[in-house]
């Protein structure tokens, strides 16, 4: 693993929800059912905490997007275009040109178990996938619209039942992303305000001739693990709510996100889990089940010209950041028009497998810090209330009975200080050397720890501290 100095990031997403104070933790709470302390607002039934159980033990999903627009590559006819998935809308491309597009569009690289397994090799649990973006192309063999993949490409094969079959063989689950009210190819959906002038929009026709019925046969065809949504759009409480609720009849344990629908998350029993903002993590602990969406480079969909790789201390840190605040971290991949991953994205990916390897016991199923006070608090800067995050030296993650501590910036002189716990620590170990010596300092305001002169891992180790 490359020698990498760990930027500082600064969150810059506000808290969707009052993060429990500060002042709450410092101490060991009581550890509950999701193993990290609850403030109380998160309160799921048996069955809804059944079905989001798979989901906290995950904690590494790989997103991925891929469309028509992969086709472009960051291209329109030979000159860069800025946008990727959102080229056809920035650039105010002429509908029926981008249309010509699928007449191209064949994939016949894509191989569905080369991408499961390279999402097994970097220690991800699931994978989401464009079913349909915003340009309203169907990446899946749909009845509900022949825009799409098996009828209007020549490749004629269907990726999302051949990617749902290997997910399943190779034990991933999967998700499908479906943008169901943004849609540029229709002029009812929301979206498109260059293409059907003078047009009246209906959202509930749009609604119910397409994006309903599309949802409907993902749900009956693919069973998939997660409806993702995204852009709600001006759709209403009520069309979100009949969505989720048609979804969860069709596929009993499926998990809906919180953008179905625009605004503060909806919650249970209509959503199971919030996402922060793209690239951006919740600032701190956030009590309800949720999730960091984010690139590999600067984009989402595959651009030629975009090499601005994220070093995997940047990519390890956002996993590690996420998960110590009851997150998951969902990383985006963006494949070819030939159905290619290509290196960049996947040497990464192997390399974050590596981590996880040696220290996967302090992610996967863990809960969240047991103290909050760690990621910084909120100030004035200019008159303005923002959140001033402080330097992430270590983050902890926890499992009933064990607190690890992720040590992010390892301290010239081997000491770590970290706030006090209640409980007694009475043994610790680093993951990578369990034989290494860690020496433990307890009083009733601090634990020190005393590290071995090197750190065993560039980016970061991890102490288990035994109470
Ligand atoms: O508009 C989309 C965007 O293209 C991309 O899919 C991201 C992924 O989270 N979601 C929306 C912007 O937030």
């Amino acid at each position: 693993m490359k020698r990498a100095i760990l930027p500082l990031f600064i969150s810059l997403v506000g808290t969707a929800f009052a993060a429990p104070s500060a002042a709450q933790f410092g101490e060991m709470t009581t550890l509950d059912s999701f193993g990290g302390p609850s403030s109380g607002t998160y309160k799921p039934t048996p069955a809804e905490a059944e079905r989001i159980a798979w989901f906290r033990e995950a904690r590494f999903g790989m997103f991925m997007h891929w469309g028509l627009y992969s086709k472009m590559a960051g291209y329109w006819k030979g000159k860069k275009v800025t946008g990727g998935e959102w080229a056809l809308k920035l650039q105010r491309l002429p509908i029926e040109e981008y249309r010509e597009l699928a007449k191209e569009f064949n994939p016949v690289k894509f191989n569905a178990d080369e991408w499961v397994l390279l999402a097994k090799s970097a220690g991800m649990k699931y994978m989401v996938i464009t079913s349909k973006h915003h340009d309203g192309f169907a990446m899946f063999d749909s009845d509900a619209s022949p825009y799409n993949i098996v009828d209007a490409t020549p490749f004629k094969r269907d990726p999302i039942k051949e990617l749902k079959e290997a997910c399943d063989r190779h034990g991933l689950k999967l998700g499908l992303y479906y943008s169901h009210g943004q849609d540029w190819n229709e002029p009812d959906a929301y979206g498109n305000n260059w293409s059907f002038p003078g047009y009246k929009r209906n959202m509930d026709k749009y609604l119910d001739e397409k994006s309903i019925p599309q949802i409907r046969e993902l749900c009956l065809k693919y069973k998939p693990a997660i409806l993702w949504f995204d852009t709600a759009g001006d759709i209403t409480p009520a069309r979100a709510e009949q969505i989720a609720r048609m979804a969860r009849e069709l596929v009993p344990g499926i998990l809906i996100n919180s953008r179905i629908q625009l605004g503060k998350p909806r919650g249970l029993p209509i959503t199971d889990f919030d996402g922060s903002g793209d690239n951006e993590a919740f600032h701190q602990y956030h009590n309800v089940p949720w999730e960091l969406c984010g690139t590999l480079n600067r984009s989402w969909a595959f651009k030629e010209w975009d090499k601005d790789f994220r070093p995997v201390s940047e990519l390890l840190f956002h996993l590690i950041d996420a998960a110590s605040k009851n997150g998951n971290y969902l990383l985006n991949v963006g494949p070819t028009a030939e159905g290619v991953i290509t290196e960049p994205y996947a040497s990464r990916l192997r390399e974050m497998g590596s981590w996880l390897k040696v220290n996967g016991e302090a992610i996967y199923g863990c809960g969240g810090t047991v103290w909050g006070n760690e990621f910084g608090d909120f100030g004035t800067v200019d008159g303005k209330r923002k959140f001033i995050a402080a330097p992430a030296n270590w983050r902890c993650t926890t499992q009933p009975g064990k607190v690890y501590i992720h040590v992010l910036n390892w301290p010239k002189d081997g000491k770590l200080e970290l706030p006090a716990l209640k409980q007694k620590v009475t043994k610790a170990h680093l993951l990578a050397t369990p034989t290494a010596v860690v020496k433990i300092g307890q009083s009733a305001d601090k634990v020190v720890l005393s590290l071995p002169a090197n750190a065993p891992d560039p980016i970061a180790s991890v102490v288990c501290l035994s109470l």
